[in-house]
């Protein structure tokens, strides 16, 4: 509330104290250049920029090194989307790569000049879908496709109370549970199943052994499904569930080991103050 108050007024008399101050100079009066960008005077300086006799910006511009972003993705609507976001930044080209993850990388690497630093990006905690053997092999194979040198950012969550954990997939809008549902809804949609989404309820579990969410669509009672694409028929009993995703939690320590274990050492770790969350720089050794 006061800085809200205090703020304006104090700028306000910060810059009358200025310009009075410079207007009053003896001999050559100046005002601060740093006023000159206010937000109308910001927009112009971005056309300055662009006028042929302001060479200065192209310069700077083409000294600093190009920088290559190569998102890979299965899903076309998302890289597409990737692409527009990204596009606008004129130091980065984006090349996209509609690829699994893996393929994807190895083709990235294969095209790469021998003096070309590879920076790998596997963010938002998408290694908590792999269990814990599983992530560790994926590293692996990562580090397999990389040089010494390279690097690799990593999202993990971190474990937090559970039933914090729950509520992160479980939420009171019911959203995660129209995610979970839509499974049905595409197996019925694309390969033209009879899943009566009605007679599903979505459920998220925390596995003790194994520390992860599970996510599950618990079928609410005994009833035959017809996958004619798939050429199968099922059975489903009462309380009987379909596994559809898990998110391992990790504790912060816990990926040091992980990184020696699969040819990285942990070069650094931010964990994130509101939300237990680490962002993790892995360096191929
Ligand atoms: C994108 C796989 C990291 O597991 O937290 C979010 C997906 N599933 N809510 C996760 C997800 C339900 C998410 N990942």
């Amino acid at each position: 509330m006061l800085t809200y108050q205090t703020l304006p007024s104090r700028h306000v008399s910060e810059f009358a104290a200025s310009v009075s101050e410079g207007l009053l100079k003896p001999g050559q009066r100046e005002l601060p250049s740093k006023y000159l960008y206010d937000e109308v005077g910001s927009a112009l300086f971005e056309a300055i920029c662009l006028l042929p006799e302001y060479g200065l910006t192209r310069a700077d511009a083409r000294l600093r090194q190009k920088t290559y972003y190569f998102p890979i993705e299965i899903s076309p609507s998302a890289l597409a989307a990737c692409e527009k976001e990204l596009g606008q930044i004129d130091l980065v080209s984006i090349v996209g790569y509609e690829q699994p993850y893996l393929e994807g990388l190895r083709a990235v690497a294969q095209g790469r000049d021998e003096e070309d630093h590879l920076l790998v990006l596997f963010l938002g905690s998408t290694i908590g879908n792999f269990d814990r053997a599983a992530g560790e092999e994926f590293l692996r194979e990562i580090r397999e496709i990389l040089q010494t040198g390279d690097a690799l950012l990593l999202g993990t969550d971190l474990e937090k109370s559970v039933e914090t954990q729950l509520r992160a997939y479980n939420d009171a809008a019911g959203v995660t549970a129209a995610f979970n549902l839509n499974l049905l809804a595409r197996i019925n949609r694309e390969l033209g199943a009879d899943f009566d989404l009605t007679c599903f309820e979505h459920e998220a579990r925390w596995n003790f052994e194994e520390r992860r969410i599970e996510m599950h669509l618990r079928s609410m009672r005994r009833q035959g499904v017809k996958i004619p694409a798939a050429n199968v028929r099922v059975m489903l009993n009462e309380g009987e569930t379909i596994w559809t995703e898990s998110s391992q939690k990790y504790k912060a320590e816990e990926v040091m080991g992980m990184a020696e274990r699969t040819g990285f050492r942990c070069e650094g770790q931010w964990v994130d103050e509101e939300w237990p969350f680490a962002g993790n720089l892995l360096i191929a050794g």
